[in-house]
């Protein structure tokens, strides 16, 4: 007899290509409506299962429902590149494998942070509003202005993967760079970002903030009133990493006041329910968690965590372990 399949929980529905691939490898409990599990649901799918793949949705990961997983459960395959959504060390505790899904979407994440970028300085927001809703009355020299992004100077926070995909955009824009991270990186992969280990020695360089850091405790709430006063007046600020590392009441009282020019927010603390404030401002370009919202990304995505568990339980090491 051939031996049994392990059992795998998805906990939201993934690309066909995806969910059909782990069919044949898998007893799979999919997700067919989509909708986001309780934490009861995903106890009792886990149950009596081998393997969860999650997403940073499942938040509860990381808020004591670990240690409440059956013994069954030997690895858990996020469909990320984020991890803050699972208590790494509660797994690790728990003999639990943890992987997630890095490199395969770092182009779509750099290129909608570039789209922030452009959205944010050239007020894409307020201008597509204003054609939508027939206000578009005539042509002004003299407003509505946005400002330039060509040849001015851009911070990235957090030179990873995604950072230096930035970095390497922002080059086409003849952008000036400048970046923070806890070690400096190689140069080839810096494309002339002047590193400085300071963060608040690079804040003054920023006419443009980019968000690229992972969410970790040191960087919840790093961009605050304080931050932002070291930042050029007029500064915008683009966030496509998590939006909890940025503090909201800091944010939006510095858009009301013009101390921040503009942002450009791809990502929000408990999305989605962001905070309404920013709905009212115009000078906020926002998206609803797109960066890794492509066709062949999410693909991509779903095969890696496949690869991943693939990997499991031929007994090997997975590639993207984090445990
Ligand atoms: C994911 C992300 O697509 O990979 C990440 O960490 O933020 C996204 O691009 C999203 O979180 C859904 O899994």
């Amino acid at each position: 007899m051939a031996p049994a399949l392990p059992r795998l929980l998805v906990t939201r529905r993934l690309p066909q290509e995806v969910e059909t691939r782990l069919a044949k490898s898998y007893w799979t409990q999919l997700n067919a409506d989509d909708h986001p599990m309780s934490e009861a649901e995903l106890l009792q799918g886990a149950g009596d299962k081998d393997a969860l793949l999650i997403t940073p949705m499942d938040k509860s990961f990381a808020t004591g429902i670990i240690a409440r997983l059956p013994s069954s459960i030997k690895i858990i395959a996020t469909f990320s590149v984020g991890y803050e959504h699972v208590d790494i060390a509660a797994a690790r505790q728990k003999n639990i494998t943890v992987t997630n899904t890095p490199n395969v979407l770092t182009n779509a994440t750099a290129d909608i942070a570039l789209l922030l970028i452009l959205g944010a300085a050239r007020g894409a927001y307020w201008g597509e509003r204003m054609v939508r809703e027939d206000r578009w009355n005539s042509w002004s020299p003299t407003e509505p202005l946005g400002l330039d992004v060509t040849g001015r100077r851009l911070g990235i926070l957090g030179m990873g993967r995604i950072g230096q995909a930035v970095a390497k955009r922002a080059r086409a824009f003849d952008m000036e760079l400048h970046y923070h991270n806890r070690r400096p990186v190689a140069a080839e992969l810096a494309h002339g970002a002047r590193y400085h280990a300071d963060l608040d020695k690079m804040l003054p360089y920023c006419d443009f903030l980019s968000i690229n850091c992972a969410s970790t405790p040191e960087t919840r709430g790093l961009v605050n009133g304080t931050l932002i006063d070291k930042l050029p007046k007029g500064a915008i600020i683009v966030n496509t990493s998590r939006g909890d590392i940025v503090d909201d009441d800091a944010l939006v009282s510095a858009l009301k006041s013009g101390r921040v020019a503009a942002a450009g927010l791809d990502v929000f603390r408990n999305e989605p329910k962001i905070d309404p404030r920013y709905r009212a401002l115009d000078n906020v370009f926002l998206l609803p968690h797109l960066g890794s919202a492509t066709r062949d990304t999410r693909i991509a995505m779903g095969m890696r965590a496949a690869d991943n568990l693939d990997a499991f339980f031929a007994g090997r090491k997975p590639a993207d372990t984090l445990t």
